[in-house]
């Protein structure tokens, strides 16, 4: 993130809500692609909590889980010694650069966004503003670093489009202010479905637990949600990704696909002509087998409270010098008094 001059690394923002416990959809088809990354690009990541408070929040678990997604990133291989890791709501430039933007951005595009309308249906009592203008502060978190690319699941991929058009408006006025940024998908595992509804996405704030996985379920309760998770009554192992009704099935066969670095239609060759039984049981292992390193070191670094503030403090520090950079310029393009 330092080098300045044309022949800097590319750079990759990207970054998961603090918004309930990590799943395995997060992880596999986010946080993990995240690792494979960081050696050849210059790398920030940041926790959301500004975009989790478009749905209520209790104050103190919202701490609480923003410092245990710091310790799952590191967990899961993230090194804070080659990216730079930070709280959103620590670094000012993300919440200014937004304001600027929402007036760069129309009623009609936002209007059009699926999280959006999905989530004004789930909570239909609370269809506040920011949920509204949730993808301008996306936008604005990306363009603040001027990122190449942004590493997310498929349900994503509408912001980073938005997020486009807006820096091309932007720039089509400005000048060349914003560089464009493309989303980075997977290519298996960036849409991973709930358990229970699988033609949903897998979701960490889905009402019913047993439709997704989270990182922190313990190691039976996991291999549970697996063997009760939907299929159909078909009981024939195959992969059939256009049809709907093997939609349970497609879904475990990809989670051990990407488990055991494989295809879902190997993994379907594999167990042909055998019980759904039988393959829960083996998707259940690889996952537990997984998650269990990734565990282990969490439980050891989230009680290191000095070092992960450590590891805050620096990124916070180091993402608003860069912030600013762009910030400035912004401003001064709009005509904001600078000096
Ligand atoms: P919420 O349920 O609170 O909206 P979420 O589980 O959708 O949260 P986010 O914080 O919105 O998670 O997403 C973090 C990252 O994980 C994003 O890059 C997103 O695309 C990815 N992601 C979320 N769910 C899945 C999934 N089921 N499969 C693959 N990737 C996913
Ligand atoms: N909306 C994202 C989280 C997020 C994000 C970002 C991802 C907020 N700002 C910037 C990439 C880049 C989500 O995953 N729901």
């Amino acid at each position: 993130m330092e080098t300045q001059n044309t022949e800097r690394k590319k750079r990759i923002f990207s970054g998961v809500q603090p918004s309930g416990t990590i799943t395995l959809g997060n992880y596999l088809g986010a946080i993990r692609n995240w690792v494979a990354l960081q050696d050849e690009y210059d790398c920030a990541f940041a926790m959301m909590d500004m975009h989790s408070i478009t749905v209520r929040q209790t104050p103190a678990e919202l701490r609480k889980r923003t410092l245990e997604l710091l310790a799952l990133y590191i967990a899961c291989g993230i090194d804070p010694e080659k990216c730079i890791l930070f709280i959103q709501s620590q670094n000012s430039a993300h919440a200014e650069l937004s304001w600027v933007l929402n007036c760069f951005t129309y009623m009609g595009e936002l209007n059009r966004m699926t999280q959006f309308k999905d989530k004004s249906a789930k909570h239909a009592d609370n269809i506040n503003a920011g949920l509204f203008t949730y993808p301008v502060l996306m936008a604005a978190d990306i363009l603040l670093y001027q990122a190449d690319l942004v590493p997310v699941g498929k349900d994503q991929m509408q912001h980073i489009e938005i997020c486009r058009d807006i820096a091309q408006r932007f720039n089509a006025v400005y000048g060349n202010v914003f560089t464009i940024p493309e989303g980075l998908l997977v290519k298996s595992g960036a849409k991973i479905m709930s358990l229970q509804e699988p033609t949903k996405k897998m979701s960490k704030s889905d009402e019913n637990p047993k439709a997704f996985i989270s990182m922190m379920d313990d190691f039976n309760v996991i291999a549970k949600k697996i063997k009760s998770a939907v299929t159909d009554s078909e009981g024939v192992i195959e992969y059939r990704p256009d049809d709907e009704n093997k939609a349970g099935v497609n879904n475990l066969l990809s989670i051990m696909a990407v488990m055991t670095d494989s295809t879902p239609e190997k993994v379907a060759a594999l167990y042909e002509g055998q019980g759904y039984g039988t393959l829960k049981g083996a998707v259940a292992e690889a996952v537990v087998e997984g998650i269990r390193p990734i565990r282990a070191e969490y439980d050891r670094i989230i009680k290191d409270k000095a070092y992960l503030q450590g590891i805050y403090r620096q990124g916070a520090e180091t993402a608003h010098r860069i912030a600013d950079r762009t910030l400035k310029k912004v401003y001064k393009k709009v005509g904001f008094v600078i000096d």
